[in-house]
């Protein structure tokens, strides 16, 4: 894995119902992201923020797609675009793309940034599901459907853009599953996704269940790209989020498990989000403070 990061921030709202993810970024720098830095030997570079539209500047409608399931639709697909090309230079200037959200849709870009025709892992650490199609979504919201669209189901189905064929099924882990829509649960039970509920992390621990995690996700596989929507976290951890659900992991187990990503997929880490940060609803940025901790401990932060 490369040892310079740059970040990349994309101030995306589009994708849900809730305001103020799109101040995420801000507030992961103010945060503290470059002081968690300095206690890794790796540097780290700022390489902005990508542009958004804004629905308040009319340049971004709720338009519909495939009946009206999927709002904003080309916007979003106009700015994953952008998110996957600026991924992808990061990676061949030889740096590490860390991706600073912004709604949970810009992990199709981040995604597609990364695959260029190799086989590639993911993980994805959620409340949610996020495997809506604009057929089984209740809300309409791209936010709840990019792994979906990476997998090439759903939104996006009729454009090839979104779907990355690098990624298969049987190589995607899905960690701390605690709210899942109908469809998404016999999406995922025909599906080879690797799929834990926070029950089996309950039962099993952190630590063995995100071992068999990053064993699915690079067990043939190239490289491996995480993709953390700070959901994942408990409420009473991460208030500042899209749309907290009780009953994430806490604390100690967020850091267990994105320290076990380097311990375990260190070398093959090619590519990182951290998503769903909403300060308006955080209590003193706590939620920004440790998506920069977490950030840190999946990249190499140890102290001793
Ligand atoms: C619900 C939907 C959601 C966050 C995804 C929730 C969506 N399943 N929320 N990620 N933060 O509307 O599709
Ligand atoms: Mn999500
Ligand atoms: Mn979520
Ligand atoms: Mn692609």
């Amino acid at each position: 894995m490369e040892r310079t990061v740059e970040t990349l921030g994309v101030p995306m709202d589009l994708g849900a119902d809730r305001r103020g993810v799109d101040m995420g970024p801000s507030a992961i720098r103010y945060g503290g992201l470059n002081a968690e830095f300095e206690t890794i030997e790796r540097s780290i570079v700022d390489g902005g923020d990508l542009s958004v539209p804004h629905p308040e500047e009319g340049e971004a409608e709720a338009g519909t797609q495939l009946g009206g399931k999927a709002k904003y639709a080309e916007e979003t697909q106009t700015v994953c675009e952008r998110v996957a090309k600026r991924v992808s230079s990061v990676r061949d200037e030889g740096r590490f793309p860390l991706v600073l959200g912004g709604d949970h849709s810009i992990a199709i870009g981040g995604v597609n940034g990364v695959t260029d025709g190799e086989s590639t892992g993911v993980i994805w650490f959620d409340a949610h599901g996020d495997l809506n199609t604009p057929q089984t979504t209740p809300s309409g919201n791209i936010h709840g459907m990019p792994l979906a669209a990476i997998l090439g189901r759903g939104v996006f189905a009729d454009k090839p853009w979104a779907h990355c064929p690098e990624v298969d099924e049987k190589n995607v882990a899905m960690v701390g599953l605690r709210s899942l829509d109908d469809g998404e649960t016999s999406y995922i039970r025909d599906s080879d996704i690797h799929a834990y509920p926070m029950s089996e992390i309950d039962q099993r621990g952190i630590t063995a269940v995100t071992e068999e995690a990053i064993d699915a996700a690079t067990t043939g596989t190239d490289h491996l790209y995480v993709s953390l929507d700070m959901d994942f976290l408990d409420p009473d951890e991460a208030p500042g989020v899209g749309t907290p659900v009780r009953g994430g992991v806490t604390y100690r187990e967020s850091h267990a498990a994105l320290e076990m990503v380097q311990d375990k997929a260190g070398d093959s880490l090619c590519g990182m989000d951290v998503v769903e940060v909403n300060p308006i609803l955080d209590r003193e940025n706590r939620t920004a403070e440790l998506a920069c901790e977490l950030a840190a401990s999946a990249l190499g932060k140890r102290i001793l």
